[in-house]
């Protein structure tokens, strides 16, 4: 039976700690949907199609494996997507207690509606730090974000970021 895993999240913008979670996530399931979800707790930044087409460039520039899809989902559950493309596993990445209290009531969720389990992966140590909010502060400040997001994020954010 092929297994497929989904790693969602908001990606504004997919960072190098984005890409980690990824490549680990490719490397367990046969395959995995990248979703780009709106998170209304978040005041977002880039446009979902412009975080799909960061998305899709850093995993092609990055050399990940060809079993990864990347896909946006803007109404409806989370699991409701799992069920569409036949997913079982949501996969998430902990960096600290802050994401274990955030996360964990919402795997127990997933799995009571609709019976998909979530996997948590820990992040290469080099990454921990890192979240799209703190690169979208750092650009906006004008400070470097080369070593946290793909190439293509870095250009495209000190093209069209100087907030
Ligand atoms: N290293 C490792 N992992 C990381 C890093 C890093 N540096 N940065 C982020 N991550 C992980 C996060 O912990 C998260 O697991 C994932 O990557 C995505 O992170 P973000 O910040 O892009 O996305 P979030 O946290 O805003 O998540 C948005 C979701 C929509 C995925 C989330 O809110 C969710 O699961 N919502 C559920 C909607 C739903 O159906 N609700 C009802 C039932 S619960």
């Amino acid at each position: 039976m092929s297994r497929i895993a989904v790693v969602p999240g908001s990606f504004d913008p997919v960072t190098l700690g984005h890409i980690d979670v990824i490549e680990r996530a490719a490397r367990i399931f046969d395959q995995v949907h990248v979703l780009v979800v709106h998170n209304p707790d978040k005041e977002a930044l880039l446009p979902i199609a412009q975080r799909v087409s960061l998305l899709e460039a850093s995993i092609r520039d990055a050399g990940l494996p060809s079993n990864i899809v990347v896909a946006s989902w803007t109404v409806g559950l989370l699991v409701d997507y799992c069920t569409d493309v036949g997913a079982t596993v949501l996969v998430k990445g902990i960096r600290s207690q802050v994401d274990v209290a955030y996360e964990t009531p919402m795997a127990i969720m997933n799995r009571s509606l609709a019976g998909v389990e979530t996997v948590f992966l820990l992040p290469d140590p080099a990454h921990a730090h890192v979240s799209s909010s703190l690169v979208r502060q750092v650009a906006a400040l004008g400070g470097d974000v080369t070593p946290y997001v793909p190439e293509s994020v870095a250009q495209f954010l000190q093209r069209n970021l100087r907030l």
